[in-house]
């Protein structure tokens, strides 16, 4: 058994008073806090990880909100088909079709204890089934519905540390 690889936390990176938008093609704009979001039901999803640098962390076992259920509370429009998941760390977005995010957990905990913030916390995307590193994003802060497929920048930010 190995963990995830510990990278370093950018300096943009600021948990206090943290909280979570949706926002884009939706009906209703959120914002959440760490504690709205612990009041909402959690869900558990479990399995390994791996990056295209060649590592992979095994059994790991996350717990978090779904995310279709925060798309539901924000009441995505007709046109809505994709997001743009941000992060602290600057310009890292990844984007998703939202037919493949069906699955997806915001990750509030790691192994039973609070997602430590050099894995991503308060909260971290986790993407369902065969999806690639980028994909989960760490210390996301905003998840942008849109109706057209956006720019995202996480696989070529996450290719360009390989060369
Ligand atoms: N916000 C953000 N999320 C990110 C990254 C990043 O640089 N910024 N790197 C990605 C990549 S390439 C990998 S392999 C994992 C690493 O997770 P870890 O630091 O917990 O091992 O985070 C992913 N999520
Ligand atoms: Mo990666």
């Amino acid at each position: 058994m190995s963990g995830l690889e510990t990278h370093e936390v950018p300096e943009a990176v600021e948990t206090d008073g943290w909280r979570l938008t949706v926002d884009g093609c939706v009906d209703r704009r959120l914002s959440l806090s760490h504690d709205d979001l612990r009041a909402m039901e959690l869900a558990s999803a479990t399995g390994d990880f791996s990056c295209v640098e060649g590592w992979t962390a095994t059994d790991l076992s996350w717990r978090g909100v779904r995310v279709v259920d925060l798309l539901r509370c924000a009441g995505p429009d007709e046109e809505a088909a994709f997001a743009l998941v941000h992060a602290m760390d600057g310009e890292y977005a990844c984007g998703y079709s939202l037919d493949d995010f069906g699955g997806a957990l915001l990750a509030l905990e790691l192994d039973g204890e609070p997602l430590p913030v050099e894995h991503g916390g308060p909260a971290r995307l986790v993407p369902a089934g065969d999806s690639d590193c980028w994909e989960s994003v760490k210390w996301v802060s905003r998840i942008e519905l849109h109706a057209t497929e956006p720019a995202d920048t996480a696989r070529e930010l996450a290719l360009s540390r390989l060369r």
